[in-house]
């Protein structure tokens, strides 16, 4: 692997239907499906985006949010480099169940990573039941570093949360390496 090139792992959870494959299909595909396909285990996706001359590619993971497939779903929220906490503008259950979701990736993964919150179906305005000022309130109360309002239907803001997603493991990656690289450059004489 050269300096260059960074694979990142990233993982899209969230209840059941809130149109989480949704998403990812807009972002990859550019596509929109009406019909609903339940996803079985896990999806893997990949994306490569070009920032300067760094590719970055990202692999996300569309895991199942059904819950009997609970066991599934820690096993693959490990090693994540990334999370988009998924919920639905229009059912506040998926609102209220974003914390559990939140807390079982940090359990699974203990670092500093990169966590955006995501409202979809922002497209269906007359059935929103969850204010923007709701929402972006409980994004800093649960320290995310990001709130999106979507529609994979629409396509807005699609793009600019990938976007934002892998700026913030740029960042992320970038403080890592100092760290590492730090006692290799500022070694004391003494040692
Ligand atoms: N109106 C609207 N419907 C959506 C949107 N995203 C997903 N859906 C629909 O919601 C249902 C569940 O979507 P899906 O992506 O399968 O949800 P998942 O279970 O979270 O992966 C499907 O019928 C989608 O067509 C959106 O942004 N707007
Ligand atoms: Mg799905």
């Amino acid at each position: 692997m050269s300096l260059n090139e960074h694979t990142f792992k990233l993982v899209i959870i969230g209840d059941p239907m809130v149109g989480k494959t949704s998403i990812i299909n807009r972002f990859i595909a550019k596509t929109f499906e009406h019909s609903y396909h339940q996803t079985l285990g896990t999806q893997l996706n990949c994306s490569e985006i070009i920032v300067g001359d760094v590719l970055i590619r990202l692999i996300i993971w569309d895991l199942a949010g059904q819950p009997r497939f609970e066991s599934v779903r820690k096993l693959f929220l490990l090693g994540s480099d990334a999370v988009v906490v998924t919920f639905d503008l229009t059912r506040a259950d998926t609102f209220d169940n974003v914390e559990g979701w939140l807390q079982a990736f940090r359990q699974a993964v203990p670092d500093e990573a990169p966590s955006v919150l995501v409202g979809n179906k922002v497209d269906l305005a007359s059935k929103r039941m969850i204010s923007v000022a709701e929402a972006y309130q409980r994004h800093i109360n649960l320290e995310f570093d990001n709130y999106f309002e979507t529609s994979a239907r629409s396509g807005e803001n699609v793009g600019e949360l990938f976007d934002q997603v892998t700026r913030l493991l740029i960042y992320n990656r970038l403080a890592e390496l100092r760290e590492k690289l730090h006692p290799f450059i500022y070694s004391s004489f003494a040692s």
